[in-house]
């Protein structure tokens, strides 16, 4: 008999049975679903996050309980592997495979399989960090979880609540023998903010910078940490917290933080809001970041992952230029990314552009071709990445460099490296990178949205009986399937100055994305409509035809 079917023969074996009613699907961003159906899918990830740990000979992963920004009554789980990154894809179809096993008979069944597949000696030790966001589901499906690993006899060790990007950071932490940084809180805090007071300490002159923020926590784990967070930040920046309540789990994500703020193009409820103040809203497990304001006529001003990065990528660049070193950069965005932040970044900027299909780890997958890469998806998820060379290069060039102005930017690489959490996008850390440019620039965020005009556009979705039968190409940005869609969107948009559409189906909702952009707002929402109304026709649209 197999060592893996003799665990689930062994009389303490506990079984949560799959009740069958919801077919499941590792997407891009892990499983995700009402927390009520996900008791033995939580088991079975502790299983097989005990065994992707074995498989890459006892190097620690992990796994991160969470539905992001999704309503609270919903909880989800994310495999994180060892440098911090996302599950590799191949493991994902096991994770989908084993969420919708029938029973343990076919569990074990597709574990055995998995472990001749790879070979998987019994002999490793799975070594396993958990979190989990503040969801009230999350600690009995962190109970699963654990029931799952011990399975396997795991070392796990529990971070509680804690936000994504934190729990990614301690995972490379640790399989870097600490040369990342120490795998707890203290130390994140630390060293991203020590970075950061660093830099601040060169800025002489703020101008029109203001070091006061209105932050939106989104009643979630990102307010939770903010507030540990200040006692490092001492002053340097004044943080007024607001959507703060994580006692009451029904407010998690409602109207409030960046899917909202990016979604519905308007302010949070839960805070009130003044003239030319800086808001930032952060999502429910604290890895999105966008930033907003409004005029004095109560003018609504977005200031989005396509602006992030643009601020980042146009500083970085200064700096590289100015160390002398012969290193590249490069940014990657999205089809949802606005034409008018890819056009401003090739020509203004003349920053190389990628486009990449949705999800984090495209984006961050591309980026590492670039000796400095720049990913932002436009929704606020994205960081930046240094090939470990550069690292090593920007470090031992600030040892021995005597020119007083290259020194400086040296210096402020390497403040900007230290401050970043290069695993995966992290709101702490990104809100961190944005005040130093903002600070070295001397900018308000009236005159960073001055910077470029966004094209107007308009975000639309649309029912249909089986979104599985459309597929897309060149990054989403065609339609392969339906047969003539394509051909349809092309004349519609053809009507349309300066005017791009595209669609999508979604990898976390049941629905099709439109996307359209055009001269005007009047014309992109005329655009966007008619997009959904040739799918609608064509692919059994579900309920009213958009109108
Ligand atoms: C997930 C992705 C996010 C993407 C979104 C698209 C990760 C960690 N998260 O939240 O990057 O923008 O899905 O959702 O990859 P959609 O497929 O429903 O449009
Ligand atoms: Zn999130």
């Amino acid at each position: 008999m197999s060592w893996i079917k003799s665990i689930f023969n062994e009389s303490n074996f506990i079984s949560y049975p799959n009740p069958g009613s919801i077919v499941f699907q590792y997407g891009t961003s892990g499983i995700r679903c009402k927390a009520d159906y996900l008791d033995h899918v939580m088991h079975r990830m502790g299983m097989l996050v005990a065994l992707r740990s074995m498989c890459l000979k006892s190097a620690r992963v992990g796994l991160m309980i969470t539905a992001s920004h999704n309503a609270h009554e919903d909880n989800g789980v994310k495999l994180i592997d060892p440098q911090g990154e996302m599950l590799e894809s191949s493991w994902e179809v096991l994770a989908t495979e084993l969420s919708n096993a029938i029973d343990d008979q076919h569990v074990s069944t597709v574990l055995t399989s998995l472990v001749s597949k790879y070979n998987i000696d019994s002999s490793y030790i799975p070594k396993v960090y958990v979190g989990r966001d503040t969801r009230y589901s999350g600690k009995k499906l962190l109970d699963a979880v654990i029931v799952g690993m011990k399975q396997f006899n795991s070392d796990f060790e529990d971070f509680g609540v804690i936000t994504t990007p934190m729990l990614h950071f301690f995972v490379r932490c640790y399989n870097t023998n600490c040369l990342y940084g120490q795998p707890n809180e203290q130390s994140y805090f630390n060293k991203l903010t020590t970075a950061f007071k660093d830099m601040r300490n060169m800025c002489t002159d703020y101008k029109n910078y203001n070091t006061v923020i209105e932050f939106d926590g989104a009643n979630g784990v990102g307010a939770l940490k903010m507030k540990d967070a200040l006692s490092y930040l001492d002053n340097t920046l004044i943080i007024n917290m607001h959507n703060d309540e994580v006692s009451s789990s029904e407010k998690l994500n409602s109207k409030c933080g960046a899917d909202f703020v990016k979604s519905n193009q308007c302010p949070p409820t839960g805070l009130s809001i003044k003239p030319n103040a800086k808001y930032i809203s952060v999502d429910g497990d604290a890895d999105r970041i966008i930033y907003f304001f409004v005029d004095e006529s109560n003018k609504f001003y977005l200031l989005d992952g396509d602006r992030i990065a643009t601020l980042v990528a146009g500083y970085v660049k200064e700096q590289i230029i100015a160390s002398g070193l012969d290193v590249n950069i490069g940014l990657v965005q999205t089809a949802y990314s606005n034409g008018n932040s890819t056009n401003f970044v090739s020509n203004t900027l003349k920053v190389p552009v990628a486009c990449v299909p949705t999800g984090v780890k495209h984006l961050h997958h591309k980026a590492q071709d670039y000796d400095i890469g720049v990913y932002f998806e436009a929704n606020g998820h994205g960081t930046l990445i240094f090939k470990e060379s550069i690292r090593n290069l920007i470090r031992k060039e600030a040892s021995k460099q005597k020119d007083e102005s290259k020194l400086i930017a040296l210096k402020k690489l390497i403040c900007i490296m230290d401050m970043t959490n290069e695993t995966v996008g992290d709101a702490y850390s990104d809100m961190l990178i944005v005040e130093t440019v903002l600070c070295e620039r001397g900018w308000s965020l009236n005159d960073w949205y001055n910077t470029y005009a966004d094209l107007p556009n308009r975000l639309m979705k649309v029912t249909v009986k089986d979104r599985n039968t459309f597929s897309t190409g060149d990054a989403e940005r065609i339609c392969i399937r339906p047969l003539g869609l394509q051909d349809k969107i092309n004349s519609i948009v053809a009507n349309y100055p300066m005017a791009r559409s595209f669609v999508r189906p979604s990898g976390t909702e049941d629905v099709v994305r439109v996307y359209a952009e055009a001269d005007t707002q009047v014309h992109a929402d005329k655009l966007a409509v008619e997009v959904a109304a040739v799918i609608y026709d064509m692919a059994d649209g579900v309920g009213k035809r958009p109108s």
